[in-house]
């Protein structure tokens, strides 16, 4: 057995011990009353979940395992994956060894190429990763071991070797989605010996980036979006089709086409369309009022200011600070990450004028497309995969904790319009 199963075996343990002990001590306290307008609103701010992955509290944005972002953000995604599922950082000899492990698992059978070639040519980058990730879905370890009636205090087990191959294997699979969308030439194939990250920025083949500049940047972005509690489109996904022990492969991809929704990770792709269209209009990057005009114009067609509120913060998004700072560092005169540097200093103002608005603060989306950007990554469609291979951390973390603990189905119960009605009259 690799040392990372040996150290969550021993951690379950006590998880599982605490998880009891809680149910028996204070199963019946009330975590959250709903009301109608929460029934009605999404379920905001219900607390109906356990994820111990990480946490968003509103006021402060992602705390992962109880470390902040901006203490984390220059660990590597490899650290970020140990301390999301162990909740614990790995010394030296558990990083090595966790790292060697992940290496192990990086090749793609050709299979999958051969389904994503047969895609139409035009499929949206997050159809192909969604498909390729079920694709790979026969290789899944849990699957095979449930049929064989693997005990479930073990379901975790094969959970988590599936959730490693994912892992290990998705940067190849995102760099090759990359290179066939966008008629980059042959894929390129992972290098055994070369990190998450810098195999990714190999993988990818972006000519010209400044290799060590963009490595950078990207093991920042593969951390950032790592994980954002258990509430969100694509973790709630995620959860509740892995409750059903539908394997990680079914239920990473089913996260993924929550992941893929406007209102969800695509943002990041409709922030950039806006900014670099606001750029074309004006013909460079935007005066202050030529940026609110543009504001002003979006709100009144009715739509919304991609990058900017959320549905649980109430601050500037931590992770849009830790990209922003990259850029103030590294980039400052960008033309596009100076016009996002505009609309950060006019969106907000414009969308407290909007009563509406629980949060006029930008979110991580406003800054990460830029990011990309800057290094040659300009096609747009594609920036939900790069965040969907750093929320593969998150999401297969969550899955293993879930078995973990022995979560069971999720089925909440639903009631009709007149139900509602009968209870207000
Ligand atoms: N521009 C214009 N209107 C906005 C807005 C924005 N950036 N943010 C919120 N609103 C509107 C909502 O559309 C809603 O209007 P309706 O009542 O007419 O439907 C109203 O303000 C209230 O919304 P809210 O309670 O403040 O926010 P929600 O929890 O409903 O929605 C979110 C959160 C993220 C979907 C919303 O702020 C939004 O659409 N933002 C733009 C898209 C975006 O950046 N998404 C990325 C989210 C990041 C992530 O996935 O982690």
């Amino acid at each position: 057995m690799s040392k990372i199963f040996e150290r969550l075996a021993d951690k379950i343990e006590l998880w599982r011990r605490e998880a009891k002990d809680i149910l028996a001590n204070g199963g019946e306290k009330v975590l959250s009353e709903i009301t109608v307008s929460q029934a009605y609103g999404g379920m905001r701010g219900v607390r109906s979940l356990i994820c111990d992955t990480s946490r968003v509290p509103q006021e402060q944005g992602l705390i992962v395992r109880g470390k902040p972002l901006k203490e984390i953000i220059n660990i590597s995604p490899e650290e970020v994956f140990y301390l999301l599922l162990t909740g614990e950082l790995p010394d030296k000899t558990e990083l090595e060894n966790f790292s060697e492990n992940l290496k192990t698992r990086k090749f793609v059978p050709d299979y999958v190429w051969n389904v994503l070639k047969a895609m139409p040519a035009n499929s949206h980058p997050m159809t192909m990763l969604s498909t390729a990730i079920i694709v790979l879905q026969k290789e899944s370890l849990f699957a095979r071991e449930y049929d064989r009636g693997i005990r479930k205090e073990d379901y975790w087990k094969p959970t988590l070797e599936d959730s490693l191959n994912i892992v290990a294997k998705i940067p190849a699979i995102a760099a090759a989605i990359y290179r066939m969308s966008f008629n980059k030439g042959e894929i390129i194939e992972p290098d055994p010996d070369m990190d998450l990250t810098g195999d990714y920025v190999h993988m990818l083949g972006i000519e010209n980036a400044d290799k060590d500049e963009f490595n950078n940047l990207m093991k920042l972005y593969l951390v950032a979006h790592c994980d954002h509690e258990g509430g969100n489109v694509s973790a709630f996904a995620n959860q509740t089709i892995n409750s059903a022990l539908s394997d990680v492969y079914y239920s990473l991809s089913g996260g993924f086409n929550g992941l893929a929704g406007p209102l969800h990770g695509l943002a990041n792709q409709e922030c950039l369309k806006f900014i670099l269209e606001t750029m074309e209009k004006f013909g460079d990057t935007p005066t202050k009022e030529q940026a609110e005009k543009q504001v002003k114009e979006t709100l009144d067609s009715g739509k919304v200011i991609p990058g900017y509120g959320h549905a649980v913060l109430r601050v500037i998004d931590p992770r849009f600070e830790a990209f922003f700072d990259f850029g103030k560092k590294n980039f400052p005169d960008d033309p596009v990450f100076k016009t996002v540097e505009v609309f950060f200093n006019v969106v907000p103002n414009e969308l407290k004028k909007v009563e509406k608005i629980k949060n006029p603060w930008p979110n991580v989306d406003a800054v990460s497309g830029s990011m990309l950007y800057h290094f040659g990554l300009r096609e747009f469609s594609y920036y939900t995969v790069v965040f969907a291979v750093s929320r593969s951390l998150g999401l297969t973390a969550q899955s293993v904790m879930n078995r973990a603990l022995m979560h069971p189905i999720i089925r909440p119960k639903s009631v009709t319009t007149q139900y509602v009605k009968n209870l207000i009259s």
